[in-house]
């Protein structure tokens, strides 16, 4: 069955109620206080069946200036308006209004209602349809039907719903395949059921036994049973009247204004980029930074409106705007919002939110209104080509796009397969469907390199630096993910060497940057001597050159396999530690064992170098010590299995 929307609208007593009672049968006037007053205070809600089957949900709202506020609520989201004009009366400041809230928030299509008409003269008829039509002139209603009622004696009801039967084909159904968002406009709790929340669904669907969050609060609660129409369903579908109950979440927890979600899929926002439209009637210029009222679904807060593309916005002009919101609403693109006036409370603009997640800006940004442009003029594909671009080195996933776009996150997800398959994006993170443009990889890439060679630079005569190190060089928004795979392509690519845990450029080269010849000096000293060979300090103190130029180029000659490294201190060359290598294994051989005196006399060399070579040999597993004796370790092993 099709659902349709439609939203009363006009002045006080116009008798918007009184028509919605001629149309359905119900009275939506539930309250004791709107008994009494004799006037609409909350939203009332109920139902129609049309004679093509369509089912038309109607928000019936009131009409009084102090509650204006409620009518942005019930007309955000509506599909259709039947704005409402007592033919006695004729054009008032809510009908102006109201219509221009409707045209604000973007309400394409309606119609004018005229009641009372069995009140006046036929000929008077005449003049006030001539007074609507100069009201509707270049608004979505200009060729409206204008259909004449009674609500007392029934007259042009038949007609009425004939014209919101046609107008009801018209209406493009709502996607069910975005984001599930209920702006819920009722609470009140159930006797044995206990809380229930009401709202026209905005986009996705919604079954018995989820999970569901209300934000701002973020409370989480089951859907214990769910209602269209007052009839209980296993779904709901973007564009109906739905009624939610509530396991697990208080009834006091919830307000008109909250946003009913699926867990997590969208976060609440206090900073939205807008395109304000100032109405021409508005009474004075709008300035920078004023506080107004802010309306969108069913939340009201204020606003600081910052300019961001001029001094002051005139009445009939509009303009790039920073709302820095006091409260936090949930918002997506493409949401309508209404702005009145905070001490002279009246309509005065309203428009179209860019985005509501974005930066602070500066003003007169050229960068920032050519964003803001295309945003607003472009298609949904581009703006998140756009927040993609722009999410910079830390890069962005599928649920933050989400909140970015006006998209169903399926299409999100099919878009940055296609980018990623064009070379446009890279995987950060497959499963959080988490990318970064090529851009910004480019330049994250840059700035690894940058720092590498800054790092050669600073300290040539070491080989690189830790991974950790590198990584603590970067901008903080790159992640774990992001930096493996940064840093694995740059080893593939060649550009940089992993050797012994270091990362280096792999143009890096130590002896290149020896212009002193220490290494060779080095070198030769410590091959003169032989098994007693000087350490980096002592070499350092005697040459005068600095001790950690030296150690690094000891380093680097170990690296590079001159020179044996046995402990902190003792270098050996590798010429005579082969030497000694040899002659200890051939005297194994023949003696089987060898005790540390036998071995310092083979050595010649003091306890100082003695202790520590004999216990590399058992390190590199060459040897083997039994108590006081060394054995060869492969002869040991035979022997223990004979
Ligand atoms: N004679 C006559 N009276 C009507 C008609 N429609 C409404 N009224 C009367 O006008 C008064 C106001 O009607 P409502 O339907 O409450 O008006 P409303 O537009 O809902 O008012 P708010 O919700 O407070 O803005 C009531 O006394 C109705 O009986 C009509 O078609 N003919
Ligand atoms: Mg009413």
């Amino acid at each position: 069955m099709k659902h349709v929307i439609l939203g009363t609208a006009g002045h006080i007593d116009h008798g918007k109620t009184s028509l919605v009672k001629a149309l359905t049968g119900v009275d939506t006037d539930r309250l004791k206080e709107e008994k009494e007053r004799g006037i609409t205070i909350e939203l009332g809600f109920t139902f129609l069946d049309l004679p093509s089957g369509t089912r038309l949900g109607i928000i019936d709202v009131p009409g009084h200036e102090k509650f204006v506020k409620h009518m942005v609520a019930g007309a955000w989201g509506i599909d259709l308006v039947a704005l409402v004009i007592a033919a006695d009366e004729g054009v008032m400041p809510q009908t102006r209004e109201h219509l221009d809230i409707c045209r604000l928030l973007k309400v394409n299509r309606g119609l004018v209602v005229l009641t009372k008409i069995d009140l006046l003269d036929r000929e008077l008829l005449e003049l006030v349809k001539e007074e609507v039509t100069e009201i509707v002139r270049e608004t979505f209603l200009e060729n409206a039907p204008i259909l004449p009622v009674s609500s007392v004696t029934g007259e042009g009801i038949p007609q009425l719903l004939s014209a919101l039967d046609l107008l009801s084909q018209e209406v493009r159904g709502r996607s069910s395949e975005g984001l599930f968002r209920l702006p819920i406009d009722r609470v009140f709790t159930m006797k044995g059921f206990g809380t229930v929340v009401t709202g026209t669904m905005i986009s996705g669907s919604l079954s018995l036994g989820e999970t569901v969050q209300v934000l701002p609060s973020s409370l989480e609660g089951k859907v214990r049973n769910l209602q269209v129409y007052g009839r209980s369903v296993e779904k709901a579908v973007a564009g109906e009247r739905t009624a939610v109950n509530l396991q697990g979440i208080e009834t006091s927890a919830v307000e008109r204004g909250d946003v009913l979600i699926r867990p997590n899929t969208l976060r609440a926002t206090q900073l939205i980029d807008a395109y304000l439209e100032y109405l021409p009637h508005a009474p004075r210029s709008l300035k920078h930074r004023t506080k107004q009222r802010f309306h969108v679904g069913t939340t009201l807060t204020g606003a600081s409106v910052f300019l961001l593309d001029r001094e002051e916005l005139a009445p009939g002009q509009a303009g790039f705007v920073q709302l820095r919101l006091e409260q936090p609403v949930v918002a997506l693109p493409q949401d309508r919002f209404v702005i009145r006036g905070s001490s002279a409370i009246q309509t005065i603009g309203g428009g179209v939110i860019l985005d509501a997640h974005p930066d602070k800006h500066r003003r007169f940004s050229s960068s920032v209104i050519a964003d803001l442009s295309l945003l607003k003029d472009g298609t949904s594909e581009q703006a998140l080509r756009q927040h993609i671009d722009h999410s910079g080195m830390g890069g962005i996933a599928l649920e933050e796009l989400s909140n970015r776009v006006e998209m169903p996150p399926s299409d999100v997800q099919t878009v940055i397969r296609q980018m990623v398959g064009r070379g446009d994006l890279l995987f950060i993170d497959t499963e959080k469907l988490k990318v970064i443009a090529k851009g910004p990889y480019q330049a994250l890439r840059g700035v690894a390199l940058a720092q590498l060679k800054e790092f050669h630079q600073r300290f040539p005569m070491k080989f690189g630096l830790s991974k950790e190190e590198l990584r603590t060089k970067l901008p903080p928004e790159v992640d774990v993910k992001l930096f493996q795979i940064l840093i694995s392509e740059l080893i593939q690519s060649k550009e940089v060497v992993l050797e012994r845990d270091k990362l280096r450029l792999s143009g890096h080269d130590i002896s290149s940057v020896d212009e002193k010849g220490l290494a060779k000096r080095i070198e030769a000293a410590v091959l003169k001597g032989g098994l007693q060979p000087p350490s980096p300090k002592e070499l350092s103190e005697e040459w005068s050159e600095s001790e950690g130029e030296v150690r690094a180029i000891f380093e680097h000659l170990a690296h590079e396999g001159v020179l044996v490294r046995i402990k902190n201190e003792i270098y050996f060359h590798h010429v005579p530690f082969e030497n000694l290598r040899e002659e200890l294994i051939s005297y194994l051989k023949s003696h089987q064992e060898i005790t540390t005196p036998q071995f310092k006399e083979m050595t010649k060399a003091s306890r100082k170098y003695v202790i520590p070579l004999i216990e590399y040999f058992d390190q590199i597993k060459l040897t083997l010590r039994l108590g006081e004796k060394r054995v060869l370790r492969g002869a040991s092993q035979k022997a223990d299995k004979k």
